[in-house]
């Protein structure tokens, strides 16, 4: 994790603070993988999902790290992996 400056928000920021809360991050325990070309494929075809905001693959841990807003689900994602060959655990 990457510390925060404490420093006092404009408005601007405050609005893009409480928009930036809607992300949420998941990680998705994925067994299948196995190198970079699993990973890389995982990440491509959750990013093609609409309200996916990012998506890092960890070969040597097994997962992938996604994090999503509306009208992105957790549910949808889930399904998502199974499509493509690469089922959550
Ligand atoms: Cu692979």
């Amino acid at each position: 994790m990457h510390p925060v400056p404490s420093m006092p928000l404009s408005l601007d920021k405050m609005k893009e603070k409480t928009m930036n809360e809607t992300i949420t991050e998941i990680r998705f325990d994925i067994p299948r993988i196995s190198c970079g070309h699993c990973t890389g494929a995982i990440e491509r075809e959750l990013t093609d999902m609409e309200g996916v905001v990012s998506v890092a693959g960890d070969i040597a841990g097994k997962f992938v790290t996604v994090r999503f807003q509306p009208p992105a689900t957790k549910d949808g994602l889930l399904a998502l992996l199974t499509e493509i060959g690469y089922p959550a655990a």
